[in-house]
């Protein structure tokens, strides 16, 4: 036996080499999220391209990558093998993959359709399946052991939002010495709601593997501490809560951070003459319309699209906005293989055609519906356009689009319709 294992030990200076090329590949900073901040492409000669993809949480996080450096661990968005590390707009990504089952289970089953509505307060109903979490579990390990693997000694590791919040605790488990941070981005729900997941317990204890836990609002930390208590027993002390563990006891603090964007670099484009003439131009293209509203979201049935179609149906129906109102929303594609989605889909065009075929006219449609996805500097255009912004979610996290309006809004013009 002794012999067999020495013979498989590298010889010394190999194993010298591969240790410090190991601890060069290590980083200081890494960033752990389901998703890598790009998407593939496929160009028309075959070629694979990277895009930012749209969404809150890399609007939220790419400015800080770009300034702190480091490494972002994610999933590239397609079922197959892992990328592995590659560099894209300046970014240092590790790709990671997941199986078809995987994506099935893990991606639009457990997160999608399980934690998704049950942490937006059950606005649509959430499926409880043991072959979900069981992807869920496989899949959060995955995470932690290429965090794991990235980190230096003594980095820092920031862990996001509910697809992956069992990797705190496996990190911990593997790597005691790095720091670990967790923000949630989605509301963190009421203890009555969240009580629904059989799984509940797994879910704190995986959390309070972190030394800091950041939520978007008061009430989430709040909700999360609570769950402390009714799921695992635990006693809190303002924002904090106390867990022991074998080699003694944590201090592990829960509060709020409520994300933000990059006012300043977005303003800058909203500045910029080409993105102004874009704007004039769109206005334009829509003839001569009276108050041009907007509004823009991913595809989600948590952002109250057909409840705002409905409100401005009916204030277009009773004339209350004026001659030719015109809205245009701009619906990114998201999930589109859940079939919450598809049938959400579904009824907003059904809804959108209703509505300019009962008040549009040759040459006028009241509704401007773009199921797409655009440039940042053509959602700027788009901003400044908009004298109204209707930003109407039934439950949300944070919602950036609010934030982005504001930001664009160099001339302090136009109205923000915010819900509550
Ligand atoms: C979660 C939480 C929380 C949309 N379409 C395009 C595009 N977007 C950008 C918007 C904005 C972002 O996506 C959406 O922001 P939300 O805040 O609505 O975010 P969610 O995707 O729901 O994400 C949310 C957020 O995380 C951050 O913590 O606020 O509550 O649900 O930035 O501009 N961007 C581009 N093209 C598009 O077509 N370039």
């Amino acid at each position: 036996m002794a012999v067999a294992s020495s013979r498989s030990r590298p010889p010394y200076w190999l194993w010298l080499f591969l240790m410090s090329s190991n601890r060069k590949s290590r980083h200081d900073f890494v960033v752990v999220a389901s998703r890598l901040p790009v998407d593939r492409v496929e160009d028309a000669d075959g070629s694979t391209t990277w895009r930012t993809s749209p969404g809150g949480l890399v609007t939220a996080l790419e400015p800080v990558m770009r300034e702190a450096g480091g490494v972002w661990i994610g999933w590239s968005g397609d079922a197959g093998p892992a990328p592995g590390a590659f560099e894209a707009d300046g970014l240092q990504l590790i790709g990671l993959g997941l199986s078809d089952n995987e994506v099935r289970h893990f991606y639009e089953g457990f997160c999608n359709a399980t934690l998704w509505p049950l942490y937006h307060d059950v606005i649509a109903p959430p499926q409880f399946h043991r072959r979900w979490w069981e992807a869920y579990v496989t899949v959060n390990r995955r995470f932690a052991e290429a965090a794991a693997e990235q980190a230096a000694p003594g980095a820092t590791v920031w862990v996001h939002d509910y697809q992956l919040q069992l990797v705190p605790r496996m990190l911990r488990q593997q790597r005691a010495d790095v720091r670990i941070g967790f923000f949630n981005h989605i509301p963190f729900p009421g203890y009555e709601i969240f009580a629904q997941l059989p799984w509940r317990r797994q879910v704190v204890e995986g959390l309070l593997g972190a030394d800091l836990l950041g939520f978007q609002r008061r009430a989430d930390a709040t909700n999360f501490l609570r769950a402390c208590r009714r799921a695992v027993g635990l006693t809190t002390r303002g924002s904090t809560v106390r867990v022991r563990e074998l080699e003694g006891s944590r201090t592990i603090q829960a509060a709020a951070f409520p994300i933000s964007i990059d006012a300043k670099g977005l303003g800058e484009i909203a500045r910029r003459d080409d993105v102004r003439k874009r704007s004039s131009q769109i206005c334009d293209a829509l003839g001569e319309p009276g108050l041009v509203l907007l509004g823009v979201d991913r595809l989600d049935y948590t952002k109250g699209i057909l409840h705002r179609l409905r409100a401005y149906g009916e204030l277009v129906a009773d004339g209350r906005l004026g001659p030719r109102p015109v809205l245009i929303q701009v619906a990114s594609p998201s999930r589109e293989r859940v079939e919450a989605y598809q049938t959400l889909r579904d009824e907003v065009e059904v809804m959108v055609g209703r509505i300019n075929g009962e008040h549009g006219e040759v040459g006028y449609h009241p509704v401007h519906y773009l199921h797409q996805s655009y440039p940042r500097e053509e959602m700027a255009a788009l901003y400044l356009a908009g004298a109204v912004m209707l930003v109407t979610p039934l439950r949300d996290g944070m919602n950036l689009v609010a934030k982005e309006y504001v930001a664009c809004r160099n001339d302090e013009n136009g109205a923000l319709v915010l819900s509550e």
